[in-house]
């Protein structure tokens, strides 16, 4: 009832984990798979190993999470043997990857082997990569042609959206051949210590993740939706079944969950059985709910 096609990937259900939560370790990973969801997202990965900001890196503001975690990781040289792992789960795996430029997301793209490529254009507080490439349309579609050449793969391209016009970004994304856009990455945002004075976050500011950022999420999704012509993946806050119906009647093909996994590890079989009962109760098939919003 709940199972798809995307960008060639057979999915189970559209409910994947969002990429930069237990997405590190391959256990993670196929604990998740496990869990239900149709498709895991690793952390971000690049060309060398980086120990990302120090810390606080994360912290819980009042309907979210702040995390300036610093892109920390081992380099994708040291990450097959965990993709391979997660592989044992038996849903798709997308290697999210990020780079300075075009040659290190295609040195990536060239090397490590999953079941599609994200490529991050987005995070908000990393100097140098992130939303500092992905701000410029003609960085990211450079960028999304360059990894495309150098994979078979299927490319997703995940999105910021702390742009004036995110819809220049998922055109520009579309141009260079992504087959997807994930929107959205995190909301930049900054806590401080009224003890102290001082900012929270290591890095001083961050990425707002959670309930708060879910509007948000919701109208990139749908203009994105209305603008370009490949699939749309929504994320951000969602938090239960209701979450997720809302995003794919914004016009998201699936949607991935980050934040809310930290409280219910069960949360994508949770919320794919309320879903089928929802759709059944109104008698409607995914197909009649994508989009749903836009229909006049
Ligand atoms: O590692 C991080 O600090 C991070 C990344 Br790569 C990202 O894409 N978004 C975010 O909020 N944090």
């Amino acid at each position: 009832m709940l199972s798809l096609s995307l960008t060639g990937l057979k999915l189970k259900n559209p409910l994947m984990l969002a990429a930069g939560i237990m997405g590190t370790t391959g256990g993670s990973l196929k604990r998740m798979a496990e869990g239900g969801a149709g498709a895991v997202v690793t952390k971000s990965i690049g060309v060398g190993p980086k120990s990302g900001h120090s810390n606080p890196s994360m912290v819980e503001v009042d309907c979210g999470y702040l995390n300036a975690m610093g892109l920390p990781n081992p380099s994708y040289k040291n990450f097959q043997g965990e993709i391979d792992m997660a592989k044992e789960g038996r849903v798709p795996v997308i290697a999210s990857i990020f780079g300075a430029g075009a040659d290190e997301f295609s040195e990536i793209a060239g090397s490590l082997r999953a079941d599609a490529f994200e490529l991050n254009v987005s995070c908000p507080h990393a100097c140098g990569y992130g939303a500092q490439v992905g701000s410029d349309p003609n960085l990211v579609e450079e960028i999304t042609k360059a990894v495309k050449s150098a994979t078979n793969t299927p490319v997703w391209v995940k999105l910021t959206p702390n742009v004036t016009d995110i819809k220049s970004i998922g055109l520009a994304a579309q141009r260079g051949g992504a087959d997807a856009v994930v929107a959205i990455n995190t909301v930049r945002a900054m806590a401080i210590d009224i003890e102290s004075g001082y900012p929270i976050l290591g890095n001083k500011f961050g990425g707002l993740s959670g309930r708060a950022i879910k509007p948000v999420a919701i109208k990139c999704v749908y203009d994105l939706y209305e603008t370009l012509d490949i699939p749309v993946i929504g994320v951000g806050g969602i938090s239960d079944w209701k979450d997720a119906v809302e995003f794919i009647m914004a016009g998201a093909k699936a949607v991935q969950i980050g934040s809310a996994v930290g409280n219910n590890i069960n949360i994508f079989n949770d919320i794919s059985s309320c879903m089928q009962a929802f759709l059944k109760e109104k008698q409607w098939t995914m197909k009649d709910i994508y989009g749903m919003a836009h229909k006049k």
